[in-house]
């Protein structure tokens, strides 16, 4: 099945309005992209969405980072899905591992987010992944599967759905899972779809790999047959994220 590439630009709570404008007027907006052969998105911080979406050319999309469990209230701090959509846009980050690390999101709140912002229209980037003690034990695939089991809870439309492999050892590290790695845990997430879901959304979810992706690793893993994109984090903020987004060409 031909899957369309994906490639998200995960800037993280990084940024100011100077720096937004620059990424995109030099680095986006410029890079020629086959937007047939690849989707890119964006996720500025919240505070972002708007000014960069008015600055990015139409063909990229922006995201939101992460999105409430809750609607529209007495919720502070929080940002809801309906906001977003009210926005204009479309897509949400869930489940990254710095909200399930740093912020204590469980696989069950991450799998009621990616319900509510699926139910409220959005598409959402779902993050998963494995820390290096885990690695280590050869639990990896397990480790996979529990989280993909409690996704699937959540997922009542797999269209809308783009699954993103980030082992947590890889993450802003530097170091990167070899090509080889990342074929073996996305194979696996494919053939866990098949025998979980269905064969076809086995065969036309893009499951893309994060975790210290680079302008030197990107062709690499790109090609591996089961590795459909990329979500960036570090090097999506810097000129070598038109290298990665042309190594989808
Ligand atoms: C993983 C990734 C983007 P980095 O978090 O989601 O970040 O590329 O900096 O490892």
């Amino acid at each position: 099945a031909h899957r369309q590439f994906f490639v998200g630009g995960n800037w993280k709570s990084n940024g100011t309005q100077a720096s937004v404008r620059e990424l995109i007027e030099q680095v986006l907006n410029p890079t020629q992209i086959d937007f047939a052969r690849v989707q890119v998105v964006v996720a500025p911080v919240s505070i972002h969405l708007q000014f960069a979406r008015s600055l990015l050319k139409p063909e990229i999309s922006v995201s939101a980072q992460n999105c409430s469990l809750t609607g529209p209230g007495a919720f502070t701090g929080e940002v809801a899905a309906e906001q977003i959509i009210d926005l204009g846009l479309s897509w949400t980050i869930l489940g990254h591992s710095e909200r399930r690390t740093l912020y204590g999101e469980t696989d069950d709140v991450v799998s009621k987010k990616v319900n509510r912002a699926l139910a409220h229209g959005l598409s959402v980037i779902a993050c998963f992944g494995e820390n290096l003690q885990e690695r280590e034990a050869n639990v990896t695939l397990d480790v996979v599967a529990r989280q993909l089991a409690a996704l699937k809870e959540g997922i009542t439309d797999w269209s809308k759905v783009v699954l993103a492999y980030e082992p947590v050892w890889a993450i802003g590290t530097g170091r990167n899972a070899t090509p080889e790695q990342a074929q073996e845990v996305h194979a696996m997430i494919r053939n866990w779809l098949g025998t979980n879901v269905s064969a076809e959304v086995a065969a036309h979810t893009r499951v893309i790999y994060g975790g210290s992706v680079t302008d030197q690793n990107a062709a690499q893993l790109i090609a591996q047959p089961d590795v459909d994109g990329f979500l960036v984090g570090g090097a999506s903020l810097k000129p070598a994220f038109k290298v990665i987004l042309e190594a989808t060409n």
